[in-house]
């Protein structure tokens, strides 16, 4: 082989290379997109890792053409998870999770209660069980807690347990992510 020919399938070689990598950065990370209710539009977006580790997951849940629930991932485990419930485009429940003995168990759940983007009432859960412990809520705005209950002592709590756990029960289609932690087995 003449030298410069040596030398040319050296650069294209190593161009090769070059591209391979690049393409395996691009390729770190798919996306599926669904049609769930085959009406042609899609409805569900699935981001995974190449190791197949979720990333999100999100979904137009009434097929009105506007997403309304997103879910995020940290190394394959449930992070967060957001709900538009009366699909006016406000996420007003938000619930975060976090490792309790190695598993993604919920931790707090949050509520815009006026739907102004700002989330101003906190339930915390005990992650053992996920039931909630304890129910936050900023009610003059200032970013501060001011009004605080225990659930499940006495029975006025046990009544507001009941309406955290239970947001909207005229929209069955969208359980909460208080109530029903998210399947990761959807994603497959
Ligand atoms: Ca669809
Ligand atoms: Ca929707
Ligand atoms: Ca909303
Ligand atoms: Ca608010």
């Amino acid at each position: 082989m003449p030298k410069k020919t040596q030398y040319i399938v050296l650069v294209v070689a190593l161009l090769g290379l070059a591209g391979a990598f690049v393409y395996f950065q691009s390729s770190s990370n798919t996306q599926q997109v669904l049609d769930k209710n085959n009406d042609g539009k899609p409805d569900q977006w699935i981001e995974m890792t190449k190791d197949g580790n979720l990333v999100s997951l999100t979904k137009d849940r009434n097929f009105d053409g506007v997403i309304d629930h997103k879910e995020s991932y940290e190394n394959g485990e449930l992070k967060t998870v957001l709900v538009d419930q009366d699909t006016d485009e406000v996420f007003e429940i938000k619930a975060e999770y976090a490792l309790h003995n190695g598993k993604s168990r919920l931790k707090y759940v949050w509520r815009d209660l006026d739907k102004n983007g700002v989330y101003e009432r906190r339930i915390t859960y005990n992650q053992d069980t996920e039931t909630p412990t304890l129910d936050e809520t900023d009610t003059d705005g200032d970013g501060k807690f001011d009004e605080t209950r225990r659930p499940g002592e006495g029975d006025a709590e046990k009544a507001d347990e009941s309406g955290a756990k239970t947001p909207d029960a005229s929209q069955p289609e969208n359980d909460s992510a208080a109530e029903t932690p998210p399947k990761t087995e959807e994603a497959s």
